[in-house]
């Protein structure tokens, strides 16, 4: 039995006091109790900001990469051993910004990996600067007069490029989250989970009685997760901002069409009489 105890560790955390960074925190740890995955079989995977300092913060295996890479490092770990829970964690930034071309790819190949995005509409870590996500018209440091840019839409985006589970979440309503996390780690697949996570510094034009007045639970009036064209329509709803699965669908994985891998976990291939004294030579 994993428990939450299981999961904390004694280092400092760093984020503000009030960031929407704890919910999700909590969040994934709930869903590994809830899933009963093990910590020594989950590793959590971060890019640069305020959302990849969260591996810090948690007793599973972690790994803190650059900017924008959180999808490489975790299909790569996905890849080298299929039998881990393997979860990216990053920033709207990081995701939907420097790292956006991994995000279409990885959704493409249908990796079996889950990924949570603090989506704050902002660059936290670095004070404050416009993101990807940050609508249009919105005054931060680096737009005194207002973006000049459309934002991005991660869910239509998600949607287009072939995601087998996309959902979002909020950071203010922990229960409704965890259950979110849970059934998209247990996906076999790529699931997102978008979250709205409240930035109290930065963006103190978006507060939590905000995000409270304006998201709405899916579930409750009715959508049909199985249908790509009712999740199109949700997806572009910006009266009031809907969380909870938009679509969910059974596709092969990226491992599937890799027979020596699906027989075992590359780490369990035996390379002791394998040479690769020339392929090194070759680099060196
Ligand atoms: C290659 C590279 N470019 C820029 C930066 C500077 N940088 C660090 S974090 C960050 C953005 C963080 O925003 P986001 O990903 O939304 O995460 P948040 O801090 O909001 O959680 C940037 C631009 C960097 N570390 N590396
Ligand atoms: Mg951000």
């Amino acid at each position: 039995m994993v428990s939450i105890a299981d999961l904390n560790n004694t280092n400092w955390v760093q984020w503000c006091p009030g960031c929407g960074d704890f919910g999700i925190l909590i969040a994934l740890k709930g869903a590994l109790v809830k899933l009963g995955i093990e910590p020594h079989q989950t590793v959590v995977v971060s890019g640069i900001g305020c959302a990849g300092k969260l591996p810090h913060y948690i007793r599973t295996y972690g790994f803190e990469g650059i900017h924008g890479r959180v999808l490489p490092a975790a299909s790569a770990i996905n890849m080298a051993n299929d039998r881990l829970t393997v979860v990216g964690v990053g920033g709207d930034g990081d995701g939907y910004g420097i790292g956006m071309g991994h995000f279409i790819h990885a959704m493409r190949r249908n990796y079996d990996i889950a990924y949570i995005v603090h989506n704050n509409e902002i660059y936290g870590l670095t004070t404050g600067q416009t993101s990807p996500t940050t609508k249009k018209g919105v005054k931060t440091k680096s737009t005194p007069h207002g973006n000049i840019e459309t934002e991005v839409n991660p869910i239509m985006l998600a949607l287009a490029s072939g995601a087998t589970f996309v959902a979002r979440g909020y950071s203010g309503d922990i229960p409704h989250l965890t259950s979110l996390i849970a059934e998209g780690i247990a996906h076999r697949g790529f699931a997102l989970i978008d979250v709205l996570q409240p930035c109290v510094t930065w963006r103190k034009d978006l507060p939590y009685e905000l995000y409270q007045k304006m998201v709405y639970k899916l579930e409750k009036e009715g959508h049909d997760p199985s249908s790509f064209e009712a999740a199109i329509k949700k997806a572009q709803e910006t009266e009031r901002w809907p969380i909870g699965v938009f679509y969910k669908t059974q596709k092969p994985i990226y491992t599937d069409d890799i027979p020596f891998i699906k027989e075992e976990p590359l780490v369990k291939h035996d390379i002791s009489n394998v040479d690769i004294s020339k392929f090194i030579e070759e680099f060196m």
